[in-house]
């Protein structure tokens, strides 16, 4: 958790969707410091409302909940939905007409900004020996990948219609540590996390922007030069840790599709289950 006493943000209301999910757990209790109110929801109980909370339970696909969830808010870190590779119907519910509903649901709320937590697999058919940027063509490496890069192409849509401001992280891997080589190039700190989603909320104006979320590893597939004017800047590395990620995965299999390409093991999990 970082030091924030003299932090410049402070939002009246302030939504976390997903928070019963692995990055909202780790982000509710962060949130608190930037908002008065912090408005929790899940589709599940999540428990109690703790001090300066609301809880509010809302399932994604349902258009009048999602309505009712975005009443009063000032910004949303919407990181609900399907967050791996799934079979096609819970990804079509939870992450594009979810997407839908959330969205449509801002505009008539008057919401101003969305932080939407997309994916590095928006991308992850790129090779791991070429460096992108936010502006390269989406590779999304199955559904789920697809699924975000509609996310962020609905972001968009919002943000030049209607004028609802989006920061689309495209979160690499956000873990307490990295566990295998890839994420020594993908890692994001939940600290970094943090720090992009304080930037995301606080930068002036980003109308739509799309910034890869990876800490300062000092190897990096991802370039976010067209974001710099979030002053997004990490403070974490992967580099600690690669004595260590090395010395467990000694070898690399050079014919293994999850070597090769970005996404990594996403790129050969199939939807089918075959
Ligand atoms: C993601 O988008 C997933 O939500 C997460 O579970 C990780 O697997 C991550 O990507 C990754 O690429 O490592």
């Amino acid at each position: 958790m970082l030091d924030v006493p003299a932090s410049p943000l402070r939002l009246p209301r302030l939504l976390l969707t997903g928070a019963a999910g692995n990055l909202g757990r780790e982000l509710r209790p962060r949130l608190k410091a930037y908002c008065d109110v912090l408005r929790v929801s899940h589709r599940r109980d999540i428990g109690p409302a703790s001090d300066g909370e609301e809880v509010q339970l809302a399932e994604l696909s349902d258009a009048d909940q999602m309505m009712a969830l975005l009443a009063g808010v000032d910004a949303v870190v919407h990181m609900g939905g399907v967050s791996t590779e799934q079979p096609w119907e819970p990804i079509l519910a939870g992450n594009i007409v979810g997407a839908v509903n959330l969205y449509e649901a801002a505009r008539r709320q008057g919401v101003r900004r969305i932080v939407f937590a997309s994916s590095n697999h928006v991308t992850g058919f790129y090779r791991q020996d070429e460096v992108i940027d936010t502006r390269s063509p989406p590779k999304p490496d199955g559904f789920y990948g697809l699924s975000k890069a509609f996310g962020e192409n609905l972001a968009e849509l919002y943000w030049n219609r209607w004028g609802v401001e989006t920061v689309s992280l495209r979160i690499g891997s956000s873990f307490a540590e990295p566990k295998d080589r890839r994420m020594l190039a993908t890692w994001l700190s939940f600290d970094d996390l943090e720090r992009l989603i304080v930037a995301a909320l606080t930068a002036p104006i980003v109308g739509h922007t799309v910034i890869y979320g990876v800490s300062d590893n000092q190897a990096c597939w991802w370039d976010n030069r067209h974001a710099r004017h979030l002053g997004y800047r990490p403070g974490d590395s992967s580099d600690r840790f690669r004595a260590a990620v090395e010395a467990r995965q000694p070898v690399i299999d050079r014919g293994d599709p999850a070597a090769i390409y970005q996404g990594g093991g996403f790129v050969k999990v199939s939807p089918h289950g075959d």
